[in-house]
């Protein structure tokens, strides 16, 4: 007697049609498995199938199937029907193609790289309110980079000093955007209300005297949905334009609930994506960066971490330069075993965001890496490691973006600007590990 019918969800005569969802896998099986027996898996696990063969069958079932419809070495491609995803639930999504078959012993290692998209799935996504144009909107500039700095040490200082000692001075020295570090919350020492106010404060004292549009990136990861609604609301009502999310450790329903009230109150959000590496560093398992990013834009985060290449995080620059386009065009093309074709339609682009070990040293490698200064550039250590103090860090960083802006080698820009001079005497070009 049949047992099992796993090898009917592997067709390689199949043409996945106009509305089919086409996921791109790496995979390995786990030994004595054959790859048909892992493929076949895959594709019934995270569509309609189950580990036996069935006595009674929905009459629907020929239309719920997933078929793995193009097999080469160690990638698969399998097609999914729409029919099986609920419209605009990203949740919806991830616990079929995201789901259990991560877990399963007949795969040893099995990791998603990219999903293509078709246009009647992305028509029930918003998408980010402003995206790139927070640049225009927001700062009233004609291009980037968004400059942000982040208090180091991460974590310890109160309310009032993250308002007064580090955003104050940053603003000052010509930055744009305090941002909390992924870890700064609601604790004891800086409760939430209390920074938003203080930052509110400080942030009119600086517009009034720099006559520049200031602003924050207020972490509103909150530890349920009802009251990550209300920090959104208490942010929003102290004038801020922006609001940031740790999108990982949130979760995709927390991201789904923010984009509602970004596009309810015209807000931008910064997503942090603090955890992604649990998911998306291992090559052979997990789910790819480009994914996370890709959902990230679909669901509407308008700025989003992607990784630097030259900074203190693992990321490889063939890979980041994927997820660039990925977000920030409206169309991208096939790159094969990285990266599926996808059109965006009316889906915003973001800002990309660059982070992490970064100094004014490395921001001309950073830029022509990117290829664009349109990217939100964002530094901790970097400004606030300054010989010369927490305002100087941020003009030094100003000094390095005006001598890329016209041209100039950053040691002959230092020759005229102390505060680069400085930075450029401490950390020179050195690339942090
Ligand atoms: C940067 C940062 C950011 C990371 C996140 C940190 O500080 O605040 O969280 O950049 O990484 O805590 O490391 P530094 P990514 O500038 O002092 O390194 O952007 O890769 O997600
Ligand atoms: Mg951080």
């Amino acid at each position: 007697m049949k047992i099992e019918w796993y090898h009917e969800f592997i067709n390689t005569k199949y043409k996945p049609s106009r509305t089919d969802i086409k996921v791109l896998f790496y995979y390995e099986p786990a030994p004595g498995i054959t790859k048909e027996d892992a493929i076949g898996r895959i594709a019934s696990e995270s569509s309609s199938g189950t580990w036996t063969t069935l006595t009674e069958l929905p009459k629907l079932l020929p239309k719920t199937k997933a078929y793995a419809y193009h097999c080469d070495e160690n990638y698969a491609k399998i097609a999914y029907p729409l029919l099986i995803f609920e419209e605009g639930s990203v949740p919806g999504m991830m616990s079929g193609f995201g789901g259990n078959i991560y877990g399963m012993k007949a795969v040893k290692n099995l990791r998603l790289l990219d999903a293509e998209l078709p246009p009647e799935y992305i028509k029930h996504f918003k998408g980010p309110t402003h995206g790139k144009d927070v640049i225009k909107r927001i700062f009233r500039r004609k291009s980037g980079p968004v400059t942000a700095v982040v208090p180091k040490p991460k974590i310890g200082y109160t309310a009032l000093e993250h308002a007064a000692k580090v955003g104050y001075a940053i603003w000052r020295g010509g930055m744009d955007c305090v941002k909390d570090d992924e870890n700064l919350t609601s604790q004891k020492f800086n409760r939430f209300e209390e920074r938003v106010k203080l930052v509110a404060k400080y942030r009119d004292k600086a517009e009034k005297e720099t006559g520049d549009v200031k602003d924050a990136f207020l972490n509103v990861t909150a530890p349920n949905l009802k009251e990550l609604e209300r920090r959104i609301k208490l942010v929003h009502d102290h004038g801020f334009k922006y609001f940031m999310l740790d999108v990982v450790v949130s979760g995709f329903t927390a991201v789904q609930t923010a984009v509602e009230l970004a596009h309810d109150y015209d807000m931008a959000i910064h997503g942090h994506r603090a955890m992604h590496a649990m998911m998306t560093r291992n090559p052979k398992h997990g789910m790819s960066m480009l994914y996370l990013a890709k959902l990230m834009r679909l669901m509407g985060v308008d700025q989003f971490h992607i990784g630097t290449v030259i900074g203190k995080l693992a990321g490889e620059k063939r890979e980041i330069v994927a997820i660039k386009e990925m977000i920030t065009q409206r169309e991208v093309g096939e790159i094969p075993g990285l990266r599926m074709p996808q059109k965006w339609g009316r889906i915003k682009p973001m800002l990309p965001v660059a982070s992490g070990g970064l100094h004014p040293g490395l921001l001309p490698e950073l830029f022509d890496i990117y290829g664009t200064m349109d990217i939100v550039l964002q530094l901790g250590g970097g400004t606030q490691g300054h010989p010369m103090g927490i305002e100087a860090g941020a003009r030094a960083v100003m000094q390095a973006i005006e001598a890329y802006r016209e041209g100039i080698g950053l040691d002959e820009y230092a020759e005229t600007h102390k505060e680069l001079k400085a930075a450029l005497d401490k950390w020179g070009y050195m690339k942090p590990r």
